[in-house]
């Protein structure tokens, strides 16, 4: 790890009313005033009270003023990375923040790598690794829900657990010794003892492996693929489910070509929404690609909604696209148009094709079942029955492995506990420790420090 001055912006790219360029290292406050000049004269920022702002001018090689900024500066420890600090607020625009970026690097400033201001963070000591996975999370949360899962973490919500099941074990691990050094002393092992303390910590990982992919689902969403014959009401429903006009919607059977692809959040879950070309025999070539395209969709997607039309009755065209479905329990059916008068699907039919299945009778032009739909959509994703203010994890898929690999030497240490020495024991149970000691990091190879800020942005 190098311990140099780096600097990045750490805004987006574009437009805006300010940018930052960040800068983080011993020695970066002397850096930046070397080509800063305050409006007040005597406020150079090496006297500067740290935590305060100086309004200043940006100066370039030949001393003329490259952009009017505000300068922050932090003392170590309390910044961000746990070093000196130094931000540069300067103007919005596109090329001013650029510029000032390479004024700042011209002063012998290195050009940050992704996620390296929060590595320096994590090195220091500001946070551990579970804490540095919750940074990306909140940068890319979706909905509120995702977000609030994703600072849980961030306060610390895994390390607090984690912690939890590690005292089990460094309980068990000292009955354990206990008896392998005074064994005289103590007297024989209470092997129920240790096997409550196992079996506590084993099933405390299984919850948080649960728990935890239950929260996923607010951070990662799911994808839902609307398919059926041509006709039936799937563009509609998209529009319904997004409440605007998105895609066109006529009576012309085939109107769809194309794949649409639009976001919406369905109590808090993030879900993909796929509008699908009318799946049918057709010899037009455009038809034929959009038709291939909505079977792929179809095949990837977590949720498939099959809509029907009651007045058009379920034909052989209906049945083949059911049949091509593949794993059917992700399958919801919508018989749509029931406003119409005419209903050539009855109750014993969809009974007979459909059992087990969650169908929905729907007018999406008169906006009924919309609500129920989404309601099963919740359901089916496994957080519809929970109180979402009780899901309290997200579990990064680092996490999980090191969790599942953890649970292992656990499983195996309750599975032989009578039947191998005391001190085999206790490798699987120093091995488990070790594992869970790799969420929050006191144990990390950097590969897998990598791993983790590979995600990260420049500027982070
Ligand atoms: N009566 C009635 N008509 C509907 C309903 N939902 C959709 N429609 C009509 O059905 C026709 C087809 O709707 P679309 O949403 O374009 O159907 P689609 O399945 O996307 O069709 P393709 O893109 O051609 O595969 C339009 O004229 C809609 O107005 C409904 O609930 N009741
Ligand atoms: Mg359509």
């Amino acid at each position: 790890m190098r311990d140099d001055v780096i600097g990045a912006i750490s805004t987006p790219p574009g437009e805006g009313g300010i940018a930052i360029v960040r800068i983080s290292g011993e020695g970066c406050i002397e850096k930046v005033s070397q080509i800063f000049q305050a409006r007040v004269s005597g406020k150079d920022i090496q006297v500067q009270r740290p935590f305060s702002l100086t309004l200043g001018w940006l100066k370039d090689e030949k001393n003329e003023i490259l952009d009017e900024v505000l300068v922050a500066k932090m003392n170590a420890p309390r910044s961000y990375t746990g070093e000196e600090m130094v931000e540069i607020n300067c103007h919005g625009g596109s090329i001013t923040a650029r510029r000032c970026l390479q004024r700042v690097l011209s002063t012998g400033v290195r050009l940050a790598d992704p996620g390296e201001f929060t590595r320096r963070a994590f090195m220091n000591g500001k946070m551990d690794a579970a804490q540095a996975e919750a940074v990306i999370d909140i940068i890319r949360a979706k909905t509120d829900r995702g977000l609030k899962l994703a600072m849980k973490q961030l306060e610390g919500k895994n390390s607090e657990y984690v912690k939890q099941l590690e005292d089990c074990l460094i309980e068990a691990n000292m009955l354990l010794e206990a008896n392998l050094d005074f064994s005289e002393d103590v007297g024989e092992l209470d092997y129920d003892q240790l096997r409550r303390l196992l079996i506590n910590t084993r099933d405390g990982i299984d919850n948080m492996i649960r728990a935890g992919e239950l929260g996923n689902i607010y951070k990662d969403g799911i994808s839902v693929a609307i398919c059926g014959k041509p006709n039936v009401g799937k563009s509609s429903l998209l529009n319904a489910l997004l409440r605007k006009e998105r895609a066109i919607v006529t009576d012309i059977p085939g109107t769809t070509r194309d794949l649409i692809e639009e976001y919406i959040n369905i109590n808090g879950i993030p879900v993909k929404l796929i509008d699908t070309a009318g799946i049918r025999e057709t010899s037009d070539i455009v038809e034929q690609i959009g038709i291939s395209k909505a079977q792929q969709a179809v095949k990837e997607a977590e949720l498939v909604v099959f809509l029907l039309d009651i007045e058009a009755g379920m034909t052989e065209e209906d049945k083949a696209i059911y049949d091509y479905i593949e794993n059917k329990e992700r399958v919801i059916v919508l018989v749509n148009k029931d406003d119409l008068m005419e209903k050539n699907i009855s109750e014993e039919e969809i009974e007979q094709n459909f059992t087990e299945l969650r169908v929905i009778r729907a007018s999406i032009k008169e906006e009924i079942g919309i609500q129920e739909l989404e309601d099963i959509i919740e359901e089916m994703v496994g957080v519809g029955l929970i109180d979402s203010d009780n899901l309290e994890f997200t579990v990064s898929l680092r996490q999980k492995e090191t969790l599942l690999a953890g649970r292992e030497y656990i499983q195996e240490a309750i599975e032989a506990m009578e039947e191998v020495p005391l001190d085999c024991l206790g490798v699987d149970i120093q091995n488990g420790l070790a594992r869970l000691g790799e969420i929050t990091g006191r144990n990390l190879k950097e590969e897998s420090i990598d791993r983790i800020f590979r995600e990260f942005c420049i500027g982070k």
